[in-house]
């Protein structure tokens, strides 16, 4: 427990936190990597257990708590802090400013520099779960085209697989697949595809290259007899094992098969989904056993209880972090997009808030999100915009394309389409897309000197050498208004 000297406190993830500056009125948040769609408060995707704590002067400082295990941490209005961790070790790191911008320069120069993103990952990305076929897909690019949408990237999503299996695509419904990323490519499109950290272990022996190599090499995750692999169920047929990425000969494993798998589908970049990992059993096969790693003498205020997992219990965030440093074996400035993130996983990829919501709230809480990542050092961060899960409607989806286009990330993951939307979507993008020179350059800052490229107005208010930013701000605001006006003239 400690106190801290203001009730300016930021950061802790991840979760949906209601506001950027926290309550201290006893509120407690859970830090444990968990597939779980964004409830507030609720423990999320990745961990992050690190604060910044601004002072009435005006100083800030940060502090991270290097440690992946199941954990809370409580806020009181004294006003203090009390971090309950279950294991591992007490590894503090305090950074002391002296402003906000320096917290976080200082944070990423222990952890890691953001990774600097090819520059047509800054322009617009297109998703969906369930084109379903090739044709429709074809239809979508064309659509887009036609209405003459600002547009880079398109992303498949698991329906391009055979049957969800990672490493394969669907040879009836997405039929040549393979030549049409080819011409997409020809046409400077960039093309993003996903993958699942869990791997059948059901497919015909010898049908199934990725377990039967992976079985061979010997890379999936064990039970604690260290020998037999910990079996769950996933979105593949079958019941489903999990590659083991803290073992050197997973990383060669899963090098190969991304190698291989460029040879047939020739990606820009990997999207990389259910990593926390997720599992769709209560715990593994033939059930968890019953000792004090299953059932700790303290459970930290976690979403369900602890009890669901099935990996030992420091292995949960680490997973994700270890599947990143992927498509560098492909020799281009990498893409790698991840559901779950642990402190670091800046260096090598960027991040999207997960499955949210059309709903106004969502909108809302996005902007938090972004802002938390930014101090997270992860600033390649988006939300899927119009949200994922529910139906959108014309006037969100619109107000959330026109908030979007301005994301580090700007993916929409649920298009509507109509003739005015597209108009107005044309004319935000059109405002991204003449600021990508600045937002490329605000990401090479962030890759050198570890700034933010998201920032609060707090924190430009808060800045002691405070002209370049202010300048920033300046600069921004008046290109933006003067794109507006530009667009609004008849
Ligand atoms: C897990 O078990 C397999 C045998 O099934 C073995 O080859 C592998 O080395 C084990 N993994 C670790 C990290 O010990
Ligand atoms: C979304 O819209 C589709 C088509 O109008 C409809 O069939 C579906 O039931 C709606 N889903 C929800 C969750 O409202
Ligand atoms: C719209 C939106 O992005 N809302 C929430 C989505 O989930 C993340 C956490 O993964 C929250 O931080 C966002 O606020």
């Amino acid at each position: 427990t400690t106190t801290v000297p203001s009730t300016s406190v930021y950061g802790f993830g991840e979760h949906e936190h209601p506001s950027f500056k926290h309550s201290m009125d006893f509120v407690t948040y859970g830090m444990f990597s968990r597939d779980q769609a964004p409830t507030p408060l609720a423990n999320l995707y990745g961990v992050h257990p690190f604060y910044m704590c601004v002072e009435a002067d005006s100083n800030a400082h940060g502090v991270l708590l290097l440690n992946s295990n199941a954990q809370d941490v409580s806020l009181s209005p004294n006003p203090s802090l009390t971090f309950r961790t279950i294991g591992g070790i007490l590894d503090f790191y305090v950074f002391l400013g002296p402003t906000p911008e320096n917290v976080v320069q200082q944070y990423t120069e222990a952890i890691g520099r953001p990774h600097m993103p090819a520059y047509w990952s800054l322009g617009f990305h297109l998703s969906r779960w369930g084109y379903g076929s090739i044709d429709v897909l074809k239809k979508t690019v064309d659509r887009m085209h036609y209405y003459d949408i600002p547009y880079d990237v398109q992303h498949l999503d698991i329906d391009y697989m055979e049957r969800r299996l990672d490493f394969t695509y669907d040879k009836v419904n997405y039929a040549g697949l393979p030549e049409y990323i080819q011409q997409l490519k020809k046409e400077g499109m960039h093309n993003v595809m996903i993958l699942d950290p869990f791997i059948t272990k059901d497919e015909e022996p010898g049908t199934y290259r990725p377990y039967d190599l992976g079985e061979e090499m010997g890379v999936w995750v064990n039970n604690s007899d260290g020998v037999t692999p910990a079996v769950g169920k996933a979105w593949p047929p079958g019941d489903s094992v999990f590659p083991d990425y803290t073992n050197p000969r997973t990383v060669e494993w899963w090098t190969q098969m991304c190698l291989e798998f460029k040879d047939v589908l020739d990606y820009d970049g990997i999207w990389i989904d259910m990593n926390e990992p997720s599992n769709f059993l209560r715990g593994q096969y033939p059930g968890c056993a019953v000792n004090d790693i299953n059932n700790p003498p303290y459970v930290p205020s976690l979403e369900k209880n602890l009890r669901v997992f099935f990996l030992k219990k420091e292995f949960h965030p680490l997973f994700s972090h270890l599947s990143l440093p992927v498509l560098r074996a492909t020799g281009k400035r990498a893409f790698v997009l991840s559901r779950s993130t642990f402190v670091g996983s800046g260096k090598y990829g960027g991040h999207w808030l997960g499955d949210n919501f059309s709903r106004w709230k969502d909108m809302h809480q996005s902007v938090i999100g972004i802002l938390e990542f930014n101090l997270f050092g992860i600033p390649y961060i988006g939300a899927d915009i119009c949200g994922f899960n529910y139906n959108t409607t014309y006037e969100l989806c619109l107000r959330w394309m026109q908030l979007g286009s301005f994301y580090p990330f700007s993916r929409n993951h649920n298009a509507e389409g109509n003739k005015e939307f597209a108009k107005i979507s044309r004319t935000t993008l059109r405002i991204r897309y003449s600021l990508l020179p600045y937002l490329y350059t605000l990401f090479f800052e962030s890759h050198v000197h570890g700034s933010t490229v998201v920032l609060s107005f707090l924190s430009y208010f808060t800045h002691r050498s405070g002209r370049t930013s202010i300048c920033k701000l300046v600069n921004v605001c008046l290109r933006i208004v003067t794109a507006m006006l530009l667009h609004a003239l008849p």
